[in-house]
């Protein structure tokens, strides 16, 4: 039975790490300050050289890059090697603006294959099993990266990609698939589906899944295990950096562990770009330093996390960053109280609602109102009126207390709000268009 534990560098002595580090990233921007004119420009005007970053306590010497330098620059002028030596791009769109292109040698396919059969692998993932891959194929990195993963541990692979969830749900049944990797929200809807048609989790074989892409709370998590009968890992990855695969979870389920030998991360505080220690929440920051193709120095992710380095159960010593609470732009400010859609999640599926969820936020006379609309199942829905609008006030008195702000709560009726096949759509900001 194959696997793809690495432990010589998944367990290896925090050292050994440092040493591959220090010597990965020197090279790294030696090399792009000979090849890009992009950061050699923004060297130069940061007064610094490549001989000034030697080891990794160096690398906050680096100015910061940018989702805006990749849109400056469409759409090659971030690649480090000439494009013959390219042989995939990958694009991606992002919610608001020009889309940004990234690419990959051959050798970096092979790292990226790496990262992703260490992910499979944590998750339990053997050549023996028959791995779904629902996540889009094409230039979103989700399907292809996975497939990558799953085809160097030499497990089956079928490539349904997104959409069509009918199909999903035959496909899972009649070829007995075992690991399933789609966004968790898309995870639920295949769920929901396989019950609509009379089915359990008893009549398919999951047993692992590996879901990202989006932010999701623990407790979907369980209500994903519960309803696929399946142990639910995350995943974490940006186009920029590589795709899936940057880090990964292990059996503990307790953050996800970083591929640190192919990527460095620091954690900023967001309004002063200033490195702040372990244990402390912040922006998370990362250096590619194995890529040929496109390797992003001191990139800002604007997802907010922690990282920490204690001893983890799996024997693993890569360090562990929390599951992203959310992005510094998805982050709501309602009457001046910071309030993030994960907390909302948190609250509804602990109340026993559905992950059926939107937020619609508005601004009436200067005044934001937010509004949590969310499905109630059928059994609730046939409740009497007077109960139901005693439900909406006991969920909303919940919210309340969790998040400071009052919140109007609307109950909708089951399959009233469209369901994502990708990432999910859970913030509508009205007051965006009012600005
Ligand atoms: O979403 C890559 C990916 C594909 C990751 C499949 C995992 C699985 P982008 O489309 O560039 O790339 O979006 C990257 O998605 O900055 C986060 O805000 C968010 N994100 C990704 N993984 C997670 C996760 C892919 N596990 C952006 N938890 C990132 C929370 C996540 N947010």
């Amino acid at each position: 039975m194959e696997r793809y534990y690495q432990p010589e560098i998944e367990t290896a002595p925090r050292e050994k790490i440092v040493a591959l580090q220090n010597e990965r990233l020197s090279a790294t921007v030696r090399r792009v300050y000979e090849n890009v004119p992009f950061y050699r420009n923004k060297m130069e005007q940061a007064g610094v050289t490549p001989d000034d970053i030697r080891t990794i306590d160096d690398l906050h010497k680096l100015p910061f890059s940018y989702k805006q330098d990749l849109r400056d620059t469409y759409p090659y002028g971030l690649f480090a090697v000439p494009l013959k030596d390219v042989v995939r791009l990958h694009a991606s769109s992002g919610t608001t603006g020009k889309q940004i292109v990234v690419g990959y040698t051959r050798n970096d396919l092979e790292v990226w294959d790496e990262c992703v059969a260490r992910a499979l692998t944590a998750a339990g993932c053997t050549d023996e099993d028959i791995v779904h891959v629902s996540y889009g194929y094409g230039l979103f990195t989700g399907g292809l990266g996975a497939d990558g993963g799953a085809k160097r541990i030499g497990a089956t692979t079928v490539p349904v990609s997104s959409g069509n969830t009918q199909r999903q749900v035959t496909i899972l049944k009649d070829f007995g698939s075992t690991i399933l990797c789609c966004t968790p929200s898309y995870a639920l809807h295949i769920a929901e589906v396989l019950y609509a048609n009379g089915y359990t989790k008893d009549d398919i074989k999951l047993k692992a899944g590996i879901f990202g892409a989006e932010p999701w709370t623990n407790e979907m998590r369980r209500k994903i295990e519960e309803m696929l009968g399946l142990t639910a890992y995350d995943i974490y990855g940006l186009t920029e950096i590589i795709g899936p695969g940057v880090a990964f979870e292990c059996k503990e389920q307790t953050g996800m562990h970083v591929n640190e030998d192919h990527f460095i991360v620091e954690v900023i505080d967001p309004d002063t770009g200033e490195v702040l220690p372990e244990g402390t929440q912040g922006e998370l920051v990362f250096t590619c330093i194995t890529k040929e193709a496109f390797p992003i120095l001191r990139y800002r992710t604007r997802d907010i996390g922690v990282i920490t380095r204690g001893k983890c159960s799996c024997g693993r010593t890569l360090v562990k960053m929390t599951k992203p609470r959310g992005r510094t732009d998805d982050m709501l400010i309602i009457r001046g109280v910071n309030v993030f859609p994960s907390q909302i999640e948190t609250v509804l599926l602990e109340k026993g609602y559905t992950a059926n969820y939107q937020i619609v936020v508005d601004r009436a006379n200067n005044f934001d109102s937010i509004e949590v609309q969310v499905e109630i199942s059928n059994e609730i829905f046939s409740d009497t009126v007077r109960g139901l609008a005693e439900r909406a006030k006991e969920l909303a008195a919940a919210l309340k207390t969790l998040l400071g702000v009052t919140a109007k709560v609307t109950l909708l009726e089951p399959n009233s709000i469209p369901r994502s096949e990708g990432k999910a759509v859970r913030v509508i900001d009205k007051r965006k268009l009012l600005d």
